[in-house]
């Protein structure tokens, strides 16, 4: 399996209630090479233009004032087969149908609120990483 990058922002709600280094200390015990990493907040329009393949989705109101509330950690991630590893170490959306173990059901809140963002391809995971670090920013 080739070494590649995801990209993750521990959200909002995570930072809020100090789980940023619970959360990091999980990310790195499961293999994870930090590569990229700051703490920042988003403003409305880099929510909306992050999040605008919901932008129909009657929750998209809410995600964006979710996600520019407060202060995120946002990161790029190196390992093996990592963008699908990484979703698997999140869990589901939904922390309720969330696997034991998985950083969303023992952080999120709900499955508005829900800790943590994964890639969800390694096209995305290019994009995503690149909508938020410099070249220089990353190792
Ligand atoms: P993410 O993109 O943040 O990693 O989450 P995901 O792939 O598991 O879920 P996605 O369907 O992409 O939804 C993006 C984020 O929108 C919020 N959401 N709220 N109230 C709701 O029904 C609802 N559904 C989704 C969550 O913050 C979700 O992570
Ligand atoms: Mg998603």
């Amino acid at each position: 399996m080739a070494t590649n990058r995801t990209f993750t922002m521990l959200k909002p709600d995570a930072v809020e209630k100090g789980h940023i280094g619970a959360i990091l200390e999980k990310i790195s015990a499961s293999g994870f090479k930090i590569v990229a990493m700051k703490l920042t907040q988003l403003t409305k329009a880099d929510a909306e233009e992050f999040y605008a393949i919901h932008s129909e989705r009657p929750f998209y109101g809410d995600l964006v004032e979710y996600m520019t509330r407060g202060p995120i950690v946002a990161a790029i991630l190196e390992k093996d087969n990592a963008v699908e590893d990484f979703r698997t170490l999140i869990g589901a959306t939904n922390p309720e149908d969330a696997a034991e173990g998985t950083i969303r059901k023992l952080f999120a809140t709900s499955i508005s609120e829900n800790a943590v963002h994964g890639s969800d391809s390694d096209d995305n995971a290019a994009i995503e990483g690149a909508f938020h670090f410099a070249g220089r920013d990353t190792f």
